[in-house]
């Protein structure tokens, strides 16, 4: 609500453009300083324990994809596409001042001004071309607009690698260790052999929290003494997949060190010990990005991405947030393809991330008309 705060009325004027890129630097400042503070988010191992469910299974997975989805998004489809709607119909014929509502609605959608201003900008020009009239027509012009965006980014990782190593990065408390037990036992159940490696060695807590994943997934787990190298464990890990013939090694590390430039000079060096024990230089890294930090997501992503190969995204905690438009952003402005999102705690909560239907769960067929 900051920028109705600052600027009194809902109307954005087309020069306040420029002011509106600085507010969102500033705000973006402001959130800077929180990346690397450590955030106590951590529920302890017990309560993880508690929270979990009946084993992940694949019939109960697809039944339940779509409408979980749907309830997963809806804060951010209230945030946004209810708000387009009441928008639409507060004008029937379409001109300038419907598009700077618009505009303004996407901006506080947590979508970033350079991709609402791209949004609205296309909207302009389709609108034109399709000789749009009524206002309501707008809405199936702006779900194809997103879903393009979304469709932009490569979604899918490649696991054809023997084995694929997969290596998850993200400052503390984002959902790093909760998404590698989720991703284990979605391949587990795809009938692949997978070996998880403990490799945020930073708190003996992570290494137990692991292996309680590694358990409910019934997937194998390399781990070493808490304040171990990293890179050792993954190298253990990687040596392990091998003689086993296992298919997938997934790396978890440590969100936080003693200091920032520790943590990206040991997540370079784990990077250096899985491209010589793999021979390839296209290992997955995914960044995890908690949605419910909005614009502070798109920061991290810049910030990992100068030190650090990303290859893909898993957007977590989209459930309970009113932010998820931040995926669009991450889409455009970011040039990340989001591979995971996740919509809950529990072990199947977390899916493969299909643009269309992002789009069709965020933007419900029947409430298009
Ligand atoms: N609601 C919701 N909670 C999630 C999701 N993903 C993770 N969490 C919760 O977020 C909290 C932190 O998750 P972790 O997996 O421990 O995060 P981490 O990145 O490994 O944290 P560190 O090991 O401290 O760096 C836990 O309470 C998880 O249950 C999600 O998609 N939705
Ligand atoms: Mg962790």
């Amino acid at each position: 609500m900051l920028l109705k705060h600052i600027f009194g009325k809902r109307k954005v004027e087309p020069e306040a453009t420029e002011i509106l890129h600085q507010v969102q630097e500033e705000l973006i400042k402001q959130e800077e300083t929180a990346i690397c503070e450590p955030k106590p988010t951590e529920a302890p191992i017990a309560q993880h324990i508690a929270t979990q469910e009946a084993p992940l299974s694949l019939e109960n997975e697809s039944k339940g994809f779509f409408s979980r989805l749907k309830e997963g998004l809806k804060k951010t489809r209230l945030a946004l596409v209810d708000t387009v709607d009441s928008v639409l119909s507060s004008f029937r014929s379409v001109d300038e001042e419907l598009f700077e509502e618009l505009e303004e609605v996407l901006i506080m959608a947590d979508i970033g001004v350079d991709t609402s201003l791209y949004i609205i900008d296309e909207l302009k020009k389709r609108a034109k071309t399709q000789s749009i009239k009524e206002a309501k027509e707008l809405k199936g012009v702006l779900k194809e607009i997103i879903t393009e965006i979304l469709k932009e980014q490569d979604t899918k990782i490649d696991t054809c690698k023997q084995p694929t190593v997969i290596m998850v990065i993200g400052v503390n408390g984002v959902g790093k260790t909760t998404s590698i037990g989720k991703m284990a036992a979605r391949y587990k159940q795809e009938g692949k052999k997978v070996v998880l490696a403990a490799a945020d060695t930073f708190r003996a807590a992570a290494i137990d929290q692991l292996e309680i994943w590694a358990e409910r997934a019934g997937v194998d787990i390399v781990k070493h003494q808490e304040g171990s190298d990293p890179s050792a464990v993954v190298f253990d890990a990687i040596q392990a997949a091998k003689s086993r013939g296992a298919d997938i090694v997934i790396c978890d590390t440590a969100g936080r060190l003693h200091n920032k430039k520790n943590l990206m000079e040991e997540l370079k060096k784990t990077a250096r010990v899985i491209e010589r024990e793999t021979g390839c230089s296209d290992n997955e890294v995914l960044l995890v990005l908690d949605a419910s930090t909005g614009q502070n997501a798109l920061i991290q992503a810049r910030e990992f991405a100068s030190v650090a190969r990303i290859t893909g995204v898993i957007l977590t905690k989209l459930d309970g947030t009113a932010k998820g438009g931040v995926v669009i952003a991450l889409s455009k402005e970011q040039n990340i393809g989001v591979k995971f999102i996740g919509v809950g705690e529990g072990i199947s909560d977390l899916q493969e991330f299909n643009p269309q239907e992002f789009a069709e769960a965020l933007f419900p067929e029947e409430e298009a008309e």
